[in-house]
Order: C-alpha cells, then sequence, then structure tokens
C-alpha cells in the first residue's frame, strides 16, 4: 500500500452517501480533503466530524457540478494550498424516476445527463490539466452496476453510468504515456439516499429497495476506493464491479 498522507483529495457529491464515506476513508489515511456538493451544511457536519476524529486539512466547496460557469470558476480560483489536486473522485451523481422511456419526464433526463455525464466532464475538464502539467494524477470515477446492464425504467441513468464507463476508458486511452491513472469503480446496491432521491423523497417506496437484503454499504465502496488509490505507481485499477453477496445482477437480488 501506497501512502496518500497529505495527498490532495477531491471528492464531489461529499455531503452524503457514498462520498462522505470516501472522504472519512481519505482522512483516515491522512489526506486533505476538498469536499464538493452543493448542500453546505450538510458538508460542514461531515468536516467537522473528520476534524475532530483525525485532525485533517478539510476545504469545503459549495458547487453544483452540472453548473459548468461555476466548476471553471472554482476550480480556476482554488486557493494556494489547494490547487495542485493529486486525486479527483467523481462521485456526485443521482437517479430520478424510474419511468418508461415513453412516459419520462424530460427535467429528469436533463439533471441526470447533466449532473452524472456533464458534472462529471465539467469537474475532470477543469482538473485534468494541471495533473498532465505536473506529470501526476488519478481520477476515480463512481460507475454503477447500471453501466453494465440496463434494468427496465433505468433507461437514462443506466445510459449515464454506461457513458461514465465509456467515459473513463477513453480518458485511460488519451493519457496513456503518462503516470496519471484512471480507475471506474462501479457498484451494485448500496444502502444510502439514492432511492430517495429517485423517488423525490418518497421514503416508503426508498426503503423497499433495500428490504430484506444485506446490501453495499457506503463504507465498503470507500474502502474499494481507498485501495484503488493506493496501489503502486506502475498499478492502475481500470475497473472494479462490486456487488453485494445478495446480488447477482442488476435485478437479480435475494430478498430474505
Ligand atoms: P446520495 O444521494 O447519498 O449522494 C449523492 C451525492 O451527490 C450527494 O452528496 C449530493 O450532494 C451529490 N450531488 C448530486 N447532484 C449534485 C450536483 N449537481 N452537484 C454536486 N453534487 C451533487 O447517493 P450515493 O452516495 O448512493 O451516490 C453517489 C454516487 O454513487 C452517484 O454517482 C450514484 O450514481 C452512484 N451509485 C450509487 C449506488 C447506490 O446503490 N446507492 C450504486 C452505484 C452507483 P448535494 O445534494 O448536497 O449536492
Ligand atoms: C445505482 C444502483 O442498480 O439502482 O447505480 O442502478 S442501481
Amino acid at each position: 500500500m501506497v501512502s496518500i498522507k497529505e495527498q490532495i483529495v477531491i471528492i464531489t457529491g461529499a455531503s452524503s452517501g457514498i462520498g462522505a464515506a470516501c472522504a472519512k476513508e481519505f482522512a483516515k489515511e491522512g489526506a486533505s480533503l476538498i469536499l464538493a456538493a452543493r448542500r453546505k451544511e450538510k458538508l460542514e457536519a461531515v468536516a467537522a466530524e473528520l476534524k475532530a476524529a483525525y485532525d485533517c486539512k478539510i476545504h469545503l466547496l459549495e458547487l453544483d457540478v452540472s453548473d459548468r460557469h461555476a466548476v471553471q470558476t472554482a476550480f480556476a480560483s482554488l486557493p494556494e494550498p489547494w490547487c495542485n489536486v493529486d486525486i479527483l473522485v467523481n462521485n456526485a451523481g443521482l437517479s430520478r424516476g424510474l419511468e418508461k422511456l415513453q412516459e419520462g419526464d424530460i427535467q429528469n433526463w436533463e439533471e441526470m445527463i447533466d449532473t452524472n455525464v456533464k458534472g462529471l466532464l465539467y469537474v475532470t475538464r477543469s482538473l485534468l490539466p494541471k495533473m498532465v502539467e505536473r506529470n501526476q494524477g488519478h481520477i476515480i470515477n463512481i460507475g454503477s452496476i447500471a453501466g453494465h446492464q440496463t434494468y427496465t425504467g433505468g433507461n437514462v441513468y443506466c445510459a449515464t453510468k454506461a457513458a461514465v464507463r465509456a467515459l473513463s476508458e477513453g480518458l485511460k486511452m488519451d493519457l496513456l504515456g503518462t503516470p496519471i491513472r484512471v480507475s471506474c469503480v462501479d457498484p451494485g446496491t448500496v444502502e444510502t439516499d439514492f432511492s430517495k432521491v429517485r423517488f423525490r423523497g418518497d421514503t416508503e417506496k426508498a426503503n423497499k429497495v433495500y428490504q430484506g437484503i444485506n446490501p453495499l454499504t457506503p463504507k465498503d465502496i470507500a474502502e474499494i476506493v481507498v485501495f484503488c488509490a493506493t496501489r503502486p505507481a506502475n498499478v492502475n485499477m481500470s475497473e472494479v464491479l462490486v456487488l453485494a453477496t445478495d446480488q447477482s445482477s442488476a435485478t437479480m437480488i435475494n430478498r430474505h
């Protein structure tokens, strides 16, 4: 395991779920963290907990990754100790609805595409040139089993995650010959606010997604992200598909 102590790690979508868990696992390893998301008060709560437990350096960014100009401005104006980012975790993302495409809400599609695909691109485009210039860096994208297998009603969300997978592959090709690494970590069902967001706060519907199974936890995924980041320089974890033991495909889940 290679040390990432004092490396600068930016995590998008760090206010909740997998992103907040990644912040914790990186903090344990002594990394310095830039935590980005729209909900500043949630970011502040995550930061307060981590500073108290691990005495780590944290910089907060209240940021909507789908706002191209906000992303460009935020990263162009990072204060001096924070501007040389070593590791970028592109985690911010969401799903909206499970309607058939012919009944789909176009606003939902825009939100998923703007966040999961365009947001990831805006953030990566803003930070990558400096990594190339410094000859150092690692981009870790959070994809999904939904990028490997489409499920009923998953149409646009699955397409965004297939895009994350394709972009990770393409980026690795574009960076060939540099030491910069690109990983795509693709989880199956993880219990987070993901379903609550998908069903716009309908907790009863959201809870049913996790009922009777022993799903993955955000910590399970965060540990894998840190594993990718701490491999020796000659090792690139290109793609990791990780499912709960109770899950064998996007749609096959063993409920107790
Ligand atoms: P959560 O809803 O718990 O977290 C989503 C995070 O994304 C929040 O921190 C949210 O912050 C942030 N986010 C959403 N939109 C934006 C935006 N426009 N700008 C900045 N941040 C944004 O869900 P998860 O932790 O489960 O989701 C994290 C990632 O994992 C997503 O990419 C998701 O697709 C992926 N994933 C999730 C799986 C699961 O089963 N849970 C499985 C496979 C992949 P805020 O609202 O404060 O902006
Ligand atoms: C989240 C997991 O299977 O609900 O990407 O799409 S799934």
